[in-house]
């Protein structure tokens, strides 16, 4: 590690108070050039500590940046991992306030519900298939806080893989007799689609996301526990919202999920 813990301590608050106010800022690595991977989730698990010490229960894990029309977009070529906050959860078809955020965008993602722990190193398609209880639709409100999406990896990752909100809703199904690499979606807004894709955008295979996380937690000594909800990544390129938008994602043998924007 590169940085000291009063640094990553302050660069923490530093994230967390653009998050809870809603205000963008430059990415940390310009005042930082040196900071490494380990600084980089160091800050993450700081935030999420700052977090569960005032009473928010991270209810949730998540991999970003998982396809390659979302990595061309950003300009990256490494999956990213985060956790979810309590708050950040939204009932379906309810609202999200924009005011509370930047600049948000929506991805349409497959959730996965685990029934056992998964504990890499060595996870793979099968090990997460075999500890997944069910699988569902999600969509995840992303909201970097930096200015304009500017950011490189180390930045995003410090950043908790700008997770603001997402909601699941739709169909339950267990994964048995579902191919999730062929499964289609296809995401409205206002009734109009933007975007399709299929699971496979999403490194090859959904599932391949949850193992990537497991074996990315392993290296710190952590794992996926049983109960889980993961978000596996966004299939398509994040498309932008604003206050009046209507968002439902159809997932092909899982329903929909929907949310509001105002
Ligand atoms: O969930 C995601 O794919 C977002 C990862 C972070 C990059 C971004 O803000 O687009
Ligand atoms: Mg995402």
């Amino acid at each position: 590690m590169k940085l000291d813990k009063k640094t990553i301590s302050a660069l923490a608050e530093h994230l967390e108070s653009a998050e809870l106010n809603a205000r963008d800022v430059v990415k940390i690595t310009d005042d930082h050039p040196d900071m490494d991977w380990d600084d980089a989730y160091a800050i993450q698990d700081e935030i999420r500590a700052r977090k569960e010490r005032r009473g928010v229960r991270i209810v949730g894990l998540k991999a970003g940046l998982t396809s390659h029309s979302k990595m061309k977009q950003m300009g990256v070529d490494t999956p990213v991992f985060g956790f979810l906050a309590d708050y950040y959860s939204v009932p379906e078809g309810s609202a999200v306030k924009v005011s509370e955020l930047i600049h948000p965008k929506v991805e349409p993602e497959i959730a996965f519900v685990t029934k056992a722990d998964l504990r890499g190193p060595g996870c793979n398609i099968a090990t997460v298939l075999a500890a997944t209880d069910f699988v569902m639709p999600a969509i995840e409100v992303i909201d970097s806080r930096y200015r304009d999406f500017k950011f490189d990896l180390k930045s995003v990752i410090a950043d908790n893989t700008s997770a603001a909100r997402f909601v699941v809703g739709g169909t339950m199904k267990p994964v048995n007799g579902m191919d999730l690499k062929t499964t289609g979606i296809v995401l409205e807004k206002n009734g109009v689609p933007v975007a399709f894709g299929a699971g496979a955008a999403v490194v090859g295979h959904p599932a391949a996301a949850i193992a990537m996380l497991a074996n990315e937690l392993a290296k710190r000594d952590q794992f996926v526990p049983a109960g889980s909800l993961i978000l596996s990544g966004g299939i398509t390129e994040a498309v932008a919202v604003e206050a009046g938008d209507n968002v439902t994602l159809h997932v092909q043998g899982l329903g929909q999920v929907g949310l509001r924007f105002e």
